[in-house]
């Protein structure tokens, strides 16, 4: 007998992203009637090691791929992400989807189980729970990191190099209020940015974080003023953090913070981040060495433990890199982007990992995004610490709506301990 769960039919299609880039949508129908729908998302600063998006990095290819090999998904049962990704390797088995490419792997598995919650009734994150939560019934929500201030790959010339200026809302006690304080930030950011310079624009880059000409340092301040103004408290109602994003700036042999004219030597970023991390009080760095870098990352996670130390490029969510980082020491916290590992169920084969090694996990979009909120189920499956997904932006709220949606729910149990 077919179950509710069983795929009974599956179509992909041309799509865009955020940054009208072409993507990869795919419908997956279980049981003649329940509809999934997923698009893939894609990053400007991308991991060397991450899935890649596209075969010969085009959708058509991709496309083609899949539709020789569509009618393997059907009769699978669309709630086993274990079963969706034996049928996506059976297709094919390189470590960086190079034959069929990520996009299709992360729409195909996620679709799947957007089918099943459908069926089943269920919200995404029961279906997926990784361990012992789901009977305990311990769903925690995450806290919003805040994309405030951006600029390296996500924004144009004369922003700053760093990619992104992030607030944690640390103080807040519901997600409703962490994104209200977020909005407000960003909000008076704005008038912190115009009061500075008249012929700011109110540009935004990629992930709708303002882009204003700033340097490094000036960026930060202007964050810091404004978290201020808005009436908050550095240390007990926000904090900062920063993506650097430090591949992009690495050339090979040193730091190239090319828009504001500073080169950095390896030891000179060490120095540099450890002063900002002291003098800005920040609770949250992201690759701030470049993904080849472990020891100088274990370097920074020795001296502060207590700040999340946080690998994205380093590890693009691919476990037997999250394994050298654990041997290394290399970081105490991780990015988890399902599309870098290319399949639902290995991310969370990924999530397992790090739980067991007591690295903190922060769920994440892509700065290329599609409008589903699926992100905010994987992040409360996996039982993150935060969750990246911007501030404003129709494809960034679409996330954060979600968690307000989650929110309503009994089976969760308010906010993550992020300390
Ligand atoms: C990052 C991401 C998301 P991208 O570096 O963390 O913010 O950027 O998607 O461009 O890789
Ligand atoms: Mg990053």
């Amino acid at each position: 007998m077919q179950e509710a769960t069983t795929i009974t039919a599956i179509k992909a299609r041309l799509c865009y992203n955020s940054r009208g880039q072409e993507s990869i949508e795919v419908d997956v129908i279980t049981n003649e009637r329940y509809l999934g729908r997923a698009s893939a998302p894609s990053g400007a600063s991308k991991g060397r090691y991450e899935a890649i998006a596209f075969p010969n990095n085009s959708v058509e290819d991709a496309l083609k791929i899949f539709n020789e090999n569509k009618n393997r998904f059907i009769g699978v049962d669309a709630s086993d992400t274990k079963a969706i990704y034996d049928v996506l390797r059976s297709i094919d088995d390189t470590p960086n989807y190079s034959i069929v490419g990520g996009s299709v792997a992360y729409a195909v598995s996620i679709a799947a189980i957007d089918s099943a919650s459908k069926a089943l009734d269920e919200p995404i994150f029961r279906l997926i729970s990784i361990d012992k939560r789901k009977d305990k019934k311990e769903y925690r929500l995450p806290y919003p990191l805040g994309n405030v201030l951006g600029g390296g790959a996500h924004a144009g010339p004369s922003t700053p190099d760093i990619q992104e200026y992030l607030v944690v809302p640390i103080g807040a006690k519901s997600i409703v209020e962490a994104v209200r304080m977020n909005v407000r930030v960003h909000r008076v950011l704005r008038d912190v940015l115009e009061r500075k310079d008249r012929y700011f624009t109110y540009g935004r880059g990629d992930e709708g974080a303002w882009a204003p000409r700033a340097s490094n340092m000036e960026a930060l301040e202007d964050v810091e003023q404004a978290c201020i103004e808005a009436g908050y408290t550095i240390g007990s109602d926000v904090a900062l953090g920063l993506d650097l994003a430090s591949s992009s700036l690495w050339d090979g042999n040193g730091y190239a913070y090319a828009r504001y004219g500073k080169r950095l030597s390896r030891e000179e970023q060490i120095e540099f981040v450890s002063n900002l991390i002291r003098d800005y009080r920040l609770i949250y760095v992201e690759d701030p060495l470049h993904e080849e870098d472990f020891s100088g990352m274990a370097e920074l996670t020795k001296r502060f433990n207590d700040v999340y130390i946080t690998g994205d490029d380093l590890l693009v969510t691919n476990t037997s890199r999250l394994r050298t980082a654990v041997e290394y020491r290399a970081c105490n916290a991780a990015i988890l982007k399902v599309n870098q590992a290319g399949s639902l169920y290995e991310a969370l084969l990924f999530a397992r990992e790090a739980d067991r090694h007591g690295i903190r996990l922060i769920t994440s979009h892509r700065s290329g995004e599609s409008t589903d909120a699926h992100i905010a189920h994987i992040a409360i499956t996996t039982g993150s610490k935060m969750i990246k997904a911007g501030v404003v932006g129709g494809e960034r709220i679409a996330k954060i709506n979600e968690l307000i949606r989650m929110e309503e729910l009994d089976i969760i149990d308010g906010m993550v301990a992020i300390a």
